[in-house]
């Protein structure tokens, strides 16, 4: 018989207060971070299955690192935009889509680049990418603007197969104790983390991840340029024109409930929102799976914190 999840343990006089607030709430902001795809599949940056512990992906994702070695810095986002693919948006996903729809004036902006909350049929016009997403590239040449979105080509180039690459996929058993080169992974294999930590680890792959030439690198169509991919590197600026439509929207007028889902709030510009909408007498509800989580940002008295997994939670709260 089906194991049925049982609802998650939320305290009835907070779910009260909370669903009689969201009832009465007309503009409601929701902030996203990668806890909310961590039912999906894909591992978070921070914490318990890291990605950015198991090898250090801060000081890849940064303009630098793909100046002095694009191929790695390629590799990293084909399988992390392989794993995206495979994965498939949760119910927290599809109801925070839902309550868009349902709500005029409710946006949602995302620091995820994972490409779930589109894949929920999101209405676009409320969902700001902050962060940019894994399936757009852009052209590093200065002089050509060319910006390609929504390519989901996996992999985007034959060089950068993973299998082929000696990343190695921690897949299906067979594969178990083959070296990475003679891994018969066949890409499409759901990505399995390990059960202790949720690592996706890419750093233990036998043979050595090949230096790849730039010619074996995505090209611009424009200008035969090199491609890199469109998400924002630490040390960027976030997209004007979508920071321009958010901080308006959030200034426009008071904020009276903001969703903060699965993120550390480590990440700014990003995590000002929360202060921002605050600072605009917005009530907060933070989901997350660490109440340590709220380091540098007590909740104040009327706020709400739910503990748990978001792709039980959120379906459950926003109900
Ligand atoms: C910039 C794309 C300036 C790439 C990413 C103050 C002001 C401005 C900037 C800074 C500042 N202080 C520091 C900075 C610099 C930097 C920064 O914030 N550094 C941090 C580390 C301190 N910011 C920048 O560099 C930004 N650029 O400011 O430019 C500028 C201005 C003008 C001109 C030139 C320059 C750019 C930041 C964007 C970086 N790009 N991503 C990629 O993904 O590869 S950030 C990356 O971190 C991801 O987008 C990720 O989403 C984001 C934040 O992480 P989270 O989503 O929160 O994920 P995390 O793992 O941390 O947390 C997961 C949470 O979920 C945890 O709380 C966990 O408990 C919880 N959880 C886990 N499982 C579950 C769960 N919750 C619920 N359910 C579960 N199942
Ligand atoms: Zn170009």
């Amino acid at each position: 018989t089906p194991t049925v999840t049982p609802p998650p343990l939320i305290p009835a006089a907070d779910l009260e207060s909370f669903s009689k607030h969201l009832k009465r709430s007309t503009r409601i902001l929701a902030l996203l971070g990668a806890g909310i795809s961590a039912s999906s599949g894909l591992p978070t940056f921070r914490g318990a299955g890291g990605f950015w512990r198991s090898y250090d992906a801060t000081s890849l994702a940064t303009p630098e690192a793909f100046e002095e070695n694009p191929g790695l810095v390629w590799q990293f986002y084909s399988y992390r935009r392989h794993m995206a693919l495979q994965a498939k948006p949760n119910k927290a996903h599809y109801a925070l889509a839902e309550l868009s729809r349902r709500n005029k004036d409710f946006i949602t902006i995302s620091q995820n680049v994972d490409g779930l909350s589109p894949r929920a049929n999101h209405p676009v016009n409320k969902l700001h990418l902050l962060h940019g997403s894994l399936f757009d590239v852009k052209c590093t040449n200065v002089t050509c603007n060319y910006v390609g979105k929504d390519d989901f080509t996996d992999p985007i180039v034959p060089a950068l197969d993973i299998p082929k690459t000696g990343i190695k996929l921690p897949s299906a058993t067979d594969n178990e104790g083959k070296t990475a080169a003679a891994q018969t992974t066949v890409p499409g294999s759901e990505p399995k983390h390990s059960e202790s930590s949720g690592e996706v680890d890419i750093s233990d792959a036998e043979v050595p991840i090949p230096k790849l030439e730039p010619a074996d690198l995505p090209k611009c169509p424009e200008c035969d340029g090199l491609l890199r991919p469109g998400v924002v590197w630490f040390g960027e600026p976030l997209p004007t024109a979508t920071m321009n439509t958010v901080d308006a929207w959030v200034e426009g007028s008071k904020v009276d409930l903001m969703l903060v889902i699965g993120t550390s709030s480590k990440v700014w510009p990003a995590a000002g929102y929360i202060h921002t909408a605050r600072a605009g007498g917005a009530r907060i509800a933070v989901i997350n799976m660490d109440e340590n989580d709220l380091s540098g940002r007590n909740l104040r008295r009327g706020d709400w914190f739910f503990k748990g997994d978001a792709a039980a939670i959120v379906p459950e709260i926003l109900k």
